[in-house]
């Protein structure tokens, strides 16, 4: 798929254009086009080979040209003709976090900075200070930018690494010389970044099945090619290695593959004090083996309850695992619907019904359409009636369901005085509220928390989404007194919501265990605005599952009829 690489052309495009001062309509069509070919789960080659580029909202027949042409040739004039008279280094530049083209420009006039070497070595050498709109607070941020962006370099998220082990492991599955197959590393402890992935597999053909691994659809670099171990590098830009193991150590490789090395660490010290060895090989006592097939033979002999793989942080899971105390994970099946979604009328794609028929395929019983509201102009927010039009189009669709219902919501902007974007009167009229905040970011740690309270004590709003405001790959959060919103959720019998979408995943882990651990309810949702993004509910549960929430903490495994009382109850 060459999604990626031609989103990032135009991105990249648009970034040295605004970095020269050209015109900004052009600017951003280009940017335009490449939110949406990176959004696009479909091929844009197979898009392309059936001349149905121009039907992508945000393509014209220009940008359309330069797709084919770039996939036919590899080339793209449109983009050599702009490089020209500008580093490779200096672009790189501008994904820094908190670097836009114009600073980037500012700093190349005024300090000669052309790379990131050039910056780091001006900020050790104060050369900063003074120069034009950058005081203390924006140099604090290019440092932070600076972090952020390497180790977003080293590390991608993990709803980028998910579909590259899935394709990896169907490509090779039904491979006559596989006994099993299993991703391990960080992606099966479903860690929300991925340095590299790791599969495992049992056979004993170890030489042929590596070379059908590094042979594979998307390899885009072969690192290594041996009988036991193939590394490459694949269109994604991660590495992956792939270790082929005999079946009789299946068990013991997968549990030392998995990690984390935390976890490892404390097991091995566990085995030592009971005179056992294990290895990737096996668990020993002495020379003899005495387990390793199974994952379940390493944990059991050392006389404690199979862990989770999500769990394995050292994080006080082996002690929990000794007392058979271990939490009842939520698992995907618990979930019964999706609660924040967004369809044609604001700025998804899919209609109502689209949107519906997806769920049902998906097994649900519910789900929320909960478009924006009309502050949020740059995502076609809903007026007042607008939402009441929508309200009653859901209610007509609802008729033709059978054991299915669209909930009618919204995603109501908490604006910056800490009110709602909607009135009361019209929030009544809905199933369900979900509220969050997309403005005023840099308010201040007091002002955000009091304002995320203020939404949280209204009794109509029923969901905080993505409750920290944290982009994995592009900002930090807003500062917001977590503790004190959980505590408010927990008293008022609100949820805060894992946002499912890869660079989201927000809550993540650690706050989840502490929404529990507090007694707040989280909600499980994807977000989606096309339907093609709903699988990342499995990212969702997974960060659940990393946060020991089990189904009950959950407000999407309620059966409809307990998700409406959910929802009263706060109005009462
Ligand atoms: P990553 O790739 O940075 O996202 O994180 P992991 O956890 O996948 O780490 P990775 O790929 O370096 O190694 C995979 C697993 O293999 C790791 O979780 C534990 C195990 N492992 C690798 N090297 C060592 C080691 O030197 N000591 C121990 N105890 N375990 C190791
Ligand atoms: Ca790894
Ligand atoms: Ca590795
Ligand atoms: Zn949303």
């Amino acid at each position: 798929m060459k999604n990626h690489e031609i989103a990032a052309l135009f991105e990249r495009i648009a970034n040295v254009l605004e970095l020269k001062g050209e015109n900004t309509f052009r600017i951003n069509s280009y940017r335009k086009a490449a939110r949406v070919i990176g959004d696009l789960t479909g091929d844009i080659e197979d898009l392309a080979r059936a001349e149905k580029l121009t039907d992508i909202p945000g393509i014209g027949e220009g940008t359309a040209e330069k797709i084919v042409e770039y996939i036919n040739t590899g080339k793209m004039s449109k983009y050599e003709e702009v490089m020209k008279g500008v580093s490779e280094e200096t672009v790189a530049l501008m994904q820094i976090p908190g670097l836009g083209p114009k600073t980037v420009a500012m700093l190349n006039r005024e300090l000669g900075i052309a790379s990131l070497n050039d910056l780091e070595k001006a900020l050790q050498e104060d050369k900063l200070q003074g120069l034009f709109g950058i005081g203390d607070k924006k140099i604090e941020n290019i440092v932070k930018g600076i972090e952020l962006f390497k180790t977003s370099q080293q590390r991608i998220s993990i709803g980028m690494a998910y579909p590259v082990v899935k394709r990896i492991i169907e490509g090779l599955r039904h491979n006559p010389q596989i006994r099993d197959i299993q991703a391990a590393g960080s992606l099966r402890r479903m860690k929300e970044t991925i340095g590299d992935i790791d599969i495992l597999v049992s056979g004993t053909e170890g030489t042929e099945i590596i070379k059908s691994f590094v042979n594979m659809r998307g390899v885009t670099q072969i690192l290594a090619a041996g009988d036991t171990k193939g590394s490459v590098r694949v269109e994604e830009g991660v590495q992956v290695d792939l270790r082929v193991v005999r079946e009789d150590e299946f068990g013991a490789a997968l549990q030392y593959f998995t990690g984390s090395k935390e976890h490892n660490i404390h097991l091995r010290e566990i085995a030592k004090k009971k005179g056992l060895k294990i290895s990737e090989y096996g668990i020993f006592k002495g020379d003899k083996k005495i387990g390793g097939q199974l994952e379940d033979d390493i944990y059991k002999i050392l006389g404690m309850d199979w862990i989770p793989p999500e769990l394995r942080e050292n994080r006080g899971e082996i002690e929990a695992a000794q007392a058979g105390k271990l939490p009842k994970l939520i698992e995907i099946s618990d979930i019964k619907g999706d609660l924040h979604n967004h369809s044609n009328w604001s700025d998804g794609i899919p209609t109502f019904e689209e949107m519906a028929r997806h769920a049902m395929k998906m097994g649900y019983k519910y789900l929320v359409v909960s478009d924006h509201s009309k502050s949020l102009h740059v995502a076609n927010g809903l007026k007042d009636d607008e939402l009441l039009e929508e309200i009653e189009e859901i209610d007509k669709l609802n008729k033709k369901f059978k054991g299915f219902t669209l909930l009618k919501a919204t995603e109501v902007d908490i604006k910056a005085d800490g009110s709602l974007d909607f009135p009361d009167k019209i929030l009544e009229k809905l199933d369900l509220v979900v509220a969050s905040i997309h403005s005023g970011f840099k308010q201040g740690k007091e002002k955000i928390t009091e304002r995320m309270i203020a939404a949280i004590r209204n009794p109509y709003v029923n969901i905080i989404a993505h409750p920290t405001g944290r982009l994995i790959s592009k900002r930090e959060g807003y500062e917001v007194d977590l503790d004190k919103v959980i505590e408010a959720c927990a008293e008022t019998g609100t949820a805060l919501e894992i946002n499912c979408f890869y660079d989201r995943l927000d809550l993540n882990d650690i706050n989840c265990r502490k929404a529990k651990e507090t007694g707040a309810m989280i909600s499980i949702s994807t977000d989606a605005h096309h339907l093609d993004q709903m699988w990342m509910i499995e990212l969702g549960v997974g960060i659940a599952r990393r946060g020991w929430l089990e189904a009950k903490n959950v407000i999407n495994t309620f059966p409809p009829d307990k998700l409406k009382a959910f929802c009263k109850k706060k109005r009462t």
